[in-house]
């Protein structure tokens, strides 16, 4: 789509989505991220959607007549179209048009690069496919009604039908497949898994420069939606030894497609298995509110809404000091950084400890000198309150997981056993 001029429309109506306004900008930034040249947007607004156009029939003149002066090439309408309503579209303005999904859809082809990440955005648009396939039969069959016309075309179009199903079976399966490899990788890597952070968050919250000025990383940051498509993880240090894995993961946007949701579950499949989730919030950001809460929404369908959160308010450097000052009475928990400035690293590395062990249980442990392993295996594991040196035994009160418990009274029984 590299430097198509496009226009662009959304339209204001009862019971359709509030942030009309906000939506529209960012549609602009979605079309520019998909190489787009924006030279013409309208907001629109009307009782209803037309049944035929969506706009109405008057709305659809002026956005030709735009289109016309900047000899526009695409129209990418902010909601999505049925079949019909596109093609009477196109016929009129004489352009191509998609929707909101679609384009959404096209940037994520672009920037899958796994194996599994462009798994998962074709699954994603032959979904999205599919019931317009359908939807075209329909009007197929009513359109050529006389006899002759209607079989081969439906023969037809049962066949593409039944080709789709096939193909998204296949991808489905392929897709469950990279999953368990990847679960026993994360198994292989160690007998008891380290607990995993997750990051969520609205997409260019700074997600990205996070785990990278957390890790030492360099994951890819860019000031684009959806830099990032493909999960990361790495491993994480919190001070003074103990080890966790930080994911880095696909950024949220508003009325996400749910089939883009579902398809992309095995990649999200991290943020419900985690220990732990971050949530990234851009605090510079005019609509922070609104993008916070459609995270939430996300993270509520995938069935992850009773994890653990640090609530993290990143840019900070570009955030005006009444609006830090504002949100740090609203959330007392939350935490402030600058992944750009590398600003309060070590106050987000306390955070995250002290959330991950709220749930953990304090032990004392007596360990001989000669179990240093063990020692070096629970300070990785564990966060350790107090630590004492006496003159056969090492003294630690340590707060564990609890599956790590279970294996050092498994190794006490073993221990006794032994002797
Ligand atoms: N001023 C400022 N910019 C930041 C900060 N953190 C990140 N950015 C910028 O915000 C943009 C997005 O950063 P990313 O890390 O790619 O954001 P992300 O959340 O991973 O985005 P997606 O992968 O697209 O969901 C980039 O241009 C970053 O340079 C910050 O603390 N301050
Ligand atoms: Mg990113």
């Amino acid at each position: 789509m590299s430097s198509e001029k496009v226009i662009l429309a959304s339209l204001k109506y009862p019971g359709g989505p509030a942030d009309a306004a906000e939506s529209l900008l960012e549609l602009h930034r979605l079309a520019e991220t998909a190489g787009g040249l924006v030279v013409g947007a309208r907001a629109f607004s009307r009782p209803r959607p037309d049944a035929a156009l969506f706009l109405g029939p008057g709305q659809v003149e002026e956005l030709g007549q735009t289109a016309s002066e900047n000899a526009a090439d695409l129209f990418i309408l902010d909601h999505e179209l049925k079949p019909g309503q596109q093609r009477n579209l196109e016929q009129i303005l004489g352009l191509r048009v998609i929707d909101r999904t679609q384009l959404i859809l096209d940037i994520f082809a672009r920037r899958a690069k796994s194996h599994e990440g462009k798994l998962q955005v074709e699954l994603a648009q032959l979904t999205y496919l599919l019931p317009r396939l359908i939807g075209k039969g329909v009007e197929l069959s009513r359109l050529g009604g006389g006899i002759g016309t209607r079989g081969p075309g439906e023969t037809k179009l049962e066949h593409d039908r039944r080709r789709l199903r096939n193909r998204i079976a296949v991808l489905k399966r392929q897709l469950e497949a990279a999953k368990r490899t990847r679960q026993l990788q994360r198994h292989d890597r160690e007998v008891v898994p380290l607990p995993l952070v997750s990051l969520v968050g609205y997409t260019n919250t700074g997600k990205s420069a996070l785990l990278n000025m957390l890790t030492g990383h360099r994951a890819f940051v860019e000031d684009k939606l959806f830099a990032t498509l493909d999960l990361a993880t790495r491993k994480l240090v919190l001070p003074p030894s103990q080890e966790v894995l930080l994911t880095d993961t696909v950024g949220f946007i508003r009325r996400l497609p749910h089939h883009l949701v579902a398809a992309f579950r095995g990649t999200l499949e991290e943020v419900v298995s985690a220990d732990l989730l971050l949530h990234v919030v851009d605090c510079a950001h005019p609509d922070w509110e609104s993008q916070m809460a459609t995270v939430e929404a996300v993270v509520e369908e995938l069935g992850a809404a009773g994890k653990p959160r640090v609530l993290v308010f990143n840019k900070t450097d570009i955030s005006s000091k009444a609006n830090l000052h504002r949100l740090a009475y609203q959330f007392p928990e939350a935490v402030f950084v600058s992944a750009l400035k590398q600003e309060g690293r070590e106050g987000l590395l306390e955070a995250i400890t002290a959330r991950l062990a709220a749930s953990w249980q304090a032990v004392t442990l007596r360990l001989p000198y000669d179990q240093s392993d063990l020692r070096a295996l629970i300070l990785k594991r564990g966060r350790v309150i107090k630590e004492s040196f006496g003159p056969k035994v090492i003294t630690l009160r340590v707060k564990l997981p609890p599956k790590i418990i279970g294996q050092l009274q498994q190794w006490k029984k073993n221990m006794k056993s032994s002797k």
